[in-house]
């Protein structure tokens, strides 16, 4: 597996992964989930996707791209909750501060096929990740897509921090798996993405 690649299981546990839940419905309240659609086809992805923070990731027939408002409503996204300024402060280990949370909702049947991140500027961040709800298949290869890849069970309350040679692995999700968390009345899960995106100093 590639080097700089942490999972951290049981990051957040009851009641905290419960008062995250929360900021996050109040984020969805201001900005509500959207289906993002793929550059060229306009397909629709099965993810529906929010954000928080400064910046935001969209994708629609024209591309993908960081911008600083809600494609839909038009409004500034809501503020990064300081819960996840404090988690970035202490898994990062990087200078600069995040300026986007990506948001991505899974219900039933959902997957992420794989793909590298790469809409950033610095690739020297990581990309901190935080899963909430049912249990998911994540994979994660190398920087070819044919490079052999490992399977991990991302569950409720983890964390995992994809730095060094990770940043710019091929990583996707299989699938999730229903009933496998209560935590989200609604079942599915969620993922949340702390991003630096412009360059730092
Ligand atoms: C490995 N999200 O939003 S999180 C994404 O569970 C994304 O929603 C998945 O891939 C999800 O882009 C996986 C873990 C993750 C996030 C970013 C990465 C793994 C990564 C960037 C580079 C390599
Ligand atoms: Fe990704």
């Amino acid at each position: 597996m590639l080097r700089g690649f942490r999972h951290i299981r049981g990051y957040f546990k009851d009641p905290q992964q419960l008062e995250l839940l929360e900021e996050i419905r109040r984020i969805i309240a201001q900005a509500p989930l959207f289906s993002p659609a793929m550059p060229r086809t306009g397909k629709p992805f099965s993810v529906q996707m929010t954000n928080a923070g400064a910046l935001g990731w969209v994708s629609d027939i024209s591309g993908y791209r960081y911008q600083d408002r809600h494609p839909e409503t038009a409004e500034p996204w809501p503020p990064l909750p300081a819960t996840l300024r404090a988690l970035w402060r202490d898994v990062a280990d990087w200078p600069g501060d995040p300026e986007a949370c990506l948001i991505n909702y899974y219900g039933q049947g959902t997957r992420m096929g794989s793909h590298v991140d790469r809409d950033e500027s610095d690739f020297s961040a990581p990309v901190v990740s935080v899963s909430l709800g049912d249990d998911a298949i994540f994979h994660v290869g190398g920087l070819r897509r044919s490079d052999p890849k490992t399977r991990i069970v991302l569950s409720s309350g983890d964390v995992a921090v994809l730095g060094g040679s990770a940043r710019k692995a091929y990583h996707g999700i299989d699938r999730i798996i229903p009933g496998s968390s209560d935590l989200l009345t609604e079942g599915g899960r969620f993922n949340l993405t702390l991003r630096r995106v412009t360059t730092y100093q």
